[in-house]
């Protein structure tokens, strides 16, 4: 049998993790040949809670499941981990201004992402879940100078996903039908979903949908506005999605996508499609042999061009934000 695979979730008593921990420790994020060892960050006063979760992920006797550590020590969580899960974060509190919000994290990102230099696995991958999840994902990778900045993404999945099924809500398909969708830029209400290159059994989908107006001011909206229709609508924020997605986004990084199709990964830009060099955005990428690799050569119309701009613009103004305050 495979030795384990280390597995770091931070935030591990929140309720993404509540969601996402069972789903790890039960194959599903690296597959069903692949044990894993779980490592538990959080603050010192959610340990109990971890331990809580901790106690029923061994009720359920998960074949792969080869132990659980628990720690508020981010060196200790780090240290030999093969797939971090950056999911806590600090939350915007009332009167909290974006700066105020960005520093803050910056307080939680920085030092993980030095705990990752100093003693991740040589092959370790980064997800960034918490919000300002880009931004974030930004902060950690640029304290973690020994590290590929390649490992280092930020998720849109759940972006990609929910756009996957409004799109195919719309044309009466399955999702199964829907290839190449993209999502654009930030991981925030300015996302760009682009379905200009999206097919729908093998056919265009903007031309399949043939309906501007449902494009500009049902279908985008709709999507970027999605996490704050969930909240309204459960009273608490997206959790079991959000988990989802990012088993989504670690599986299809190491397993690869189809044949045929991309993903939507947040990945810091090498300068395609103008979007400057280094900060974290989202691109359509394919993944293959455990690498991401940007989609090239689509052509990018006017509609797309104008709001994909605008969304990078909100990342360089949160990269120039963590600039001004020493965090990248
Ligand atoms: P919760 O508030 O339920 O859980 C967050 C957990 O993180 C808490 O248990 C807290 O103690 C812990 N935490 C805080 N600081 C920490 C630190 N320095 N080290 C370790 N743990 C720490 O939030 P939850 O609903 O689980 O959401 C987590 C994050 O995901 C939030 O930032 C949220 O905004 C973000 N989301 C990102 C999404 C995306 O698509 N990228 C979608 C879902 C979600 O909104």
């Amino acid at each position: 049998t495979k030795a384990p695979v280390n597995v770091t979730v931070t935030g591990a008593a929140g309720q993404i993790g509540y969601a996402l921990l069972f789903r790890v420790a039960s194959g599903q994020l690296l597959g069903p040949d692949t044990p894993v060892r779980l490592r538990l960050l959080e603050i010192p006063q959610a340990v109990k809670a971890a331990e809580g979760t901790a106690m029923e992920l061994d009720d359920c006797a998960f074949p792969l499941l080869a132990g659980i550590d628990i720690t508020d020590d981010a060196n200790k969580a780090f240290a030999g981990t093969n797939i971090g899960l950056l999911v806590g974060a600090r939350p915007r509190g009332p009167g909290m201004e974006r700066g105020d919000l960005l520093e803050a994290n910056g307080g939680i990102f920085k030092p993980q992402g030095e705990a990752i230099n100093a003693g991740a696995a040589e092959d370790v991958r980064v997800l960034v879940v918490g919000n300002p999840a880009n931004t974030n994902a930004l902060i950690a990778q640029a304290h973690a100078p020994d590290v590929p900045a390649s490992r280092f993404t930020a998720m849109t999945r759940l972006d990609h996903n929910r756009a996957q099924t409004q799109l195919a809500q719309k044309l009466g398909v399955g999702v199964s039908d829907i290839k190449k969708l993209t999502i654009w830029g930030n991981h925030s209400a300015t996302q760009y979903p682009d379905i200009f290159h999206a097919e729908v059994n093998g056919k265009n989908a903007a031309e399949s949908v043939n309906d501007q107006q449902w494009l500009a001011d049902q279908f985008i909206p709709t999507v970027a506005k999605r996490g704050a229709a969930i909240i309204e609508a459960r009273g608490a924020s997206s959790a079991a999605s959000a988990a989802n997605a990012a088993i989504d986004h670690v599986y299809t990084w190491v397993n690869g996508t189809a044949d045929g199709d991309w993903t939507s990964m947040g990945i810091p830009s090498d300068g395609s499609y103008g979007v400057p060099e280094g900060i974290i955005s989202s691109f359509p990428v394919t993944c293959s042999g455990g690498e991401y690799q940007i989609v090239q050569g689509l052509e990018i119309n006017d509609f797309s061009r104008q709001r994909i701009d605008a969304s990078v613009a909100e990342l360089v103004e949160e990269r120039d934000t963590v600039r001004k305050l020493d965090l990248v």
